[in-house]
């Protein structure tokens, strides 16, 4: 048998961990992504998951895992070998983003998404009063809790699809460094076994 490349095997996958209170816009967001269309919404029970072909040669699977309560205990589960947080907040909810915000500095002391480079969706853009990407920076004090790996404060919104693409090259090209620093550290260590 000899050398046998198929397409796929140079096709470099990635994972994309979506997280958020309920009702951010989580599940209109990937279905949006991958459909560029509209969508009827019923709370995620459990979680979707769905994979967007977001360049040639790089494939992200997006895990839309439910934001209520109980379905926050499991988050952790969802962590490992995470490439990026797409982390949807709703910028018009102000009685919630204080909570968004709690949940979010729990998610990034975690030891899994450690160095996890984190887009945040300052989504809900077309309601009135929703904060813009720079009160939502400072609200969420990213300087401060994500000083340690690559971010991004994203606005957008699922409904017109407004900065959605943007989104995707954003999380696109941090998944890639990631991947890549992965794989070199993986290597690393392989050979420290030898
Ligand atoms: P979740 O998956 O994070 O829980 P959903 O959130 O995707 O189920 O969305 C919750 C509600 O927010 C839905 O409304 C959805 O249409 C709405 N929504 C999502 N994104 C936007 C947005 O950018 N702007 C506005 N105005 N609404 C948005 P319903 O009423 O269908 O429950
Ligand atoms: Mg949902």
């Amino acid at each position: 048998m000899g050398l046998h490349h198929t397409k796929d095997s140079r096709v470099k996958k990635g994972n994309i961990l979506m997280l958020g209170l309920d009702y951010a816009g989580k599940s209109t967001l990937l279905y949006r992504l991958k459909h560029n269309d509209d969508f009827l919404t019923i709370p995620t029970i459990g979680f979707n998951v769905d994979m967007i072909e977001t360049q040639k040669d790089f494939t992200l699977t997006f895990w839309d895992v439910g934001g209520q309560q109980k379905m926050r205990q499991l988050w952790g589960d969802f962590m490992e070998d995470t490439d990026g947080l797409l982390y949807v907040v709703d910028s018009a909810d102000n009685q919630r983003l204080e909570e968004s915000k709690k949940e979010l500095e729990r998610v990034l002391r975690s030891e899994f998404i450690k160095n996890v480079p984190v887009v945040l969706l300052a989504n809900k853009q077309d309601l009135p009063g929703a904060l813009n990407a720079e009160e939502v920076t400072r609200k969420f004090n990213m300087k401060k809790y994500c000083s340690d790996r690559n971010w991004y404060v994203q606005p957008c919104c699922a409904i017109t699809g407004e900065g959605l693409s943007e989104a995707l090259k954003r999380v696109t090209a941090f998944a890639k460094i990631h991947r890549k620093s992965k794989d070199t550290s993986t290597i690393f260590k392989q050979n420290e076994k030898l």
